[in-house]
C-alpha cells in the first residue's frame, strides 16, 4: 500500500513546529513515546460498546483487561473507589454528569467563563447553557481571587441542582470544603472539574477535591500528560439524591447513573486505543518522577509570574498556585490577540484568553494565559523560565518590531530545537 504522503508529510510539518517553538497554552503538554504508541495501536479497530465484562461485542477479553486497568491505576492515582474511563474528552465527562444528574431546566451554578470557567460550566454558547439553566459566581475585581461568602449568596438565592467549582483559567487553589458546605446547605451536588491542576492534585500539591465533591471529572492531556480525553470519578458512591429508581424500585447509585450516562447516554463505543494510552499515562503518573516533573511545573511557573510581576506585568491574583498564569495586557497597551500573534512570528505559542471585567471581545481579548506544563516535560527548568520571560517581554514590548521577531525567533529555536519532545 502506498503510503498517505499528504498526510504524513503535514504531521511531520507539525511535530517540526512543535519541536521548535516553545509551547506555553496551558492546557498542552507532550505525551510519553509509550502514550503514543498506545494511541496509535490496533486497538482503534475494536467495538466495545458496554463496560469491561458488560459488552454488546465480542471480542472484548483483551480490551477488557486494558479498561479495566485504566480505571484501577486512575483510581489508585486519585484515591477515587470508582472511575469511567470513557469520556472521549472534558466536555464529554461534563455532559454525562450532567445528564446522570439534571433534567433539563434545572438550575446550574458555576465559575464565569469570563472570569476563567469553562464553557461546559453553563456558557450560554454550549449544551450546557442551552439545556440547563445557569448562574456564575466569578472573582473579585480587587483580588483576582474567588470570594466563597459570595459564591454562598448566590448558591442561596439561585438554589442550583448542581454546583461546579473549576475552570481553565484560574491560578488559585480551591476550597472543595467550603465548597460543600454551600452544596449541602442548598441541596445541591457538587461537581469538581479538575482538568487543569489534576496532575498537580495527583501528586498532592493541591487541595485534594475527592473527599469533599459528589463527582470529580478531569480532561488527560493537560498536566495530567496523558493522551487527549477525559475521565470520571467518586470517592464515595451514593444513592442518587434525585429518586431515581430500577426496574425493582431501588435508588440507584450515583456510579450506576454516570455509567449509563455515558454509554449509551452521551457516547457510543469507547475508544480503546485512547484508554490503552490512558491507562499508560496513569501508569507513568503513578510513578515517583511525575512527582518530580510536577513541582518542577509549579516551580517553573511561579517564577515565570515573579519575574513577570517584576517587570511590569499585571498577573491576576498576583500569582500562581498551579502550572498557570493569566496575564493582564492593558497596562502594556497591547490586546491578547496582537500579543498571541506577534508571539506567534517568534514561535512562541500562547492563548489570548479573557481577563476578569475585560472589556474586550472573546476574539479580541485584554489578556494571554501561559502554563508551564508542556515547557517542563521538554526539560526547562528554573533559569530557562527567566530566559523565557525575557523573550517575551521582547516580544510583548516590541510587537510592531518583526526585525525583533525574527531575532526572538531565532533565539527559540536555538533553545528548543535539539530538545526532545518527552525528556
Ligand atoms: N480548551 C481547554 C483549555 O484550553 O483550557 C479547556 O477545554
Amino acid at each position: 500500500m502506498r503510503a498517505d504522503t499528504h498526510v504524513f508529510d503535514l504531521i511531520a510539518k507539525e511535530e517540526k513546529r512543535q519541536r521548535s517553538g516553545l509551547e506555553l497554552i496551558a492546557s498542552e503538554n507532550f505525551v510519553s513515546p509509550h502514550v503514543l504508541q498506545a494511541a496509535g495501536s490496533v486497538l482503534t479497530n475494536k467495538y466495545a460498546e458496554g463496560l469491561p465484562s458488560k459488552r454488546y461485542y465480542g471480542g472484548c477479553e483483551v480490551v477488557d483487561e486494558i479498561e479495566s486497568l485504566a480505571i484501577d491505576r486512575l483510581c489508585r492515582l486519585f484515591g477515587a473507589t470508582w472511575a469511567n474511563v470513557q469520556p472521549h474528552s472534558g466536555a464529554q465527562a461534563n455532559a454525562a454528569v450532567m445528564l446522570a444528574v439534571l433534567k433539563p431546566g434545572d438550575k446550574i451554578l458555576g465559575f464565569d467563563l469570563s472570569h476563567g470557567g469553562h464553557l461546559t460550566h453553563g456558557s450560554p454558547a454550549n449544551f450546557s447553557g442551552k439545556l440547563y439553566v445557569p448562574s456564575f459566581y466569578g472573582v473579585e475585581a480587587e483580588t483576582g481571587t474567588i470570594d466563597y461568602n459570595k459564591v454562598a449568596e448566590t448558591a442561596r438565592k439561585e438554589k442550583p441542582k448542581l454546583l461546579i467549582c473549576g475552570a481553565s483559567a484560574y491560578s488559585r487553589d480551591w476550597d472543595y470544603k467550603r465548597f460543600r458546605e454551600i452544596a449541602d446547605e442548598v441541596g445541591a451536588l457538587l461537581l469538581a472539574d479538575i482538568s487543569h491542576p489534576a496532575g498537580l492534585i495527583a501528586k498532592g500539591l493541591l487541595n485534594d477535591p475527592l473527599p469533599h465533591c459528589h463527582i470529580v471529572t478531569t480532561t488527560t492531556h493537560k498536566t495530567l500528560r496523558g493522551t487527549r480525553g477525559g475521565v470520571i470519578m467518586l470517592r464515595n458512591d451514593i444513592e442518587n439524591p434525585m429518586g431515581i429508581t430500577d426496574k425493582k424500585g431501588n435508588l440507584r447509585m450515583l456510579s450506576s447513573l454516570l455509567d449509563s450516562a455515558v454509554f449509551p447516554g452521551t457516547q457510543g463505543g469507547p475508544l480503546e486505543h485512547i484508554i490503552a494510552a490512558k491507562a499508560v499515562s496513569f501508569g507513568e503518573a503513578l510513578n515517583d518522577d511525575f512527582a518530580k516533573y510536577m513541582v518542577q511545573v509549579e516551580k517553573n511557573a511561579d517564577l515565570m509570574a515573579h519575574e513577570f510581576i517584576k517587570r511590569g506585568y499585571k498577573i491576576i491574583s498576583g500569582g500562581t498556585d498551579n502550572h498557570l498564569m493569566l496575564i493582564d495586557l492593558r497596562a502594556k497597551n497591547i490586546t491578547g490577540k496582537d500579543a498571541e500573534i506577534a508571539l506567534g512570528k517568534a514561535e512562541i505559542t500562547v492563548n489570548k484568553n479573557m481577563v476578569p471585567f475585560d472589556t474586550q471581545n472573546p476574539m479580541v481579548t485584554s489578556g494571554i494565559r501561559i502554563g508551564t506544563a508542556a515547557v517542563t516535560t521538554r526539560g526547562l527548568k528554573d533559569k530557562d523560565m527567566l530566559k523565557v520571560v525575557d523573550l517575551i517581554d521582547r516580544v510583548i514590548t516590541n510587537s510592531q518590531n518583526e526585525n525583533i521577531l525574527k531575532e526572538v525567533r531565532k533565539e527559540v529555536n536555538a533553545m528548543m530545537s535539539d530538545l526532545p519532545l518527552f525528556v
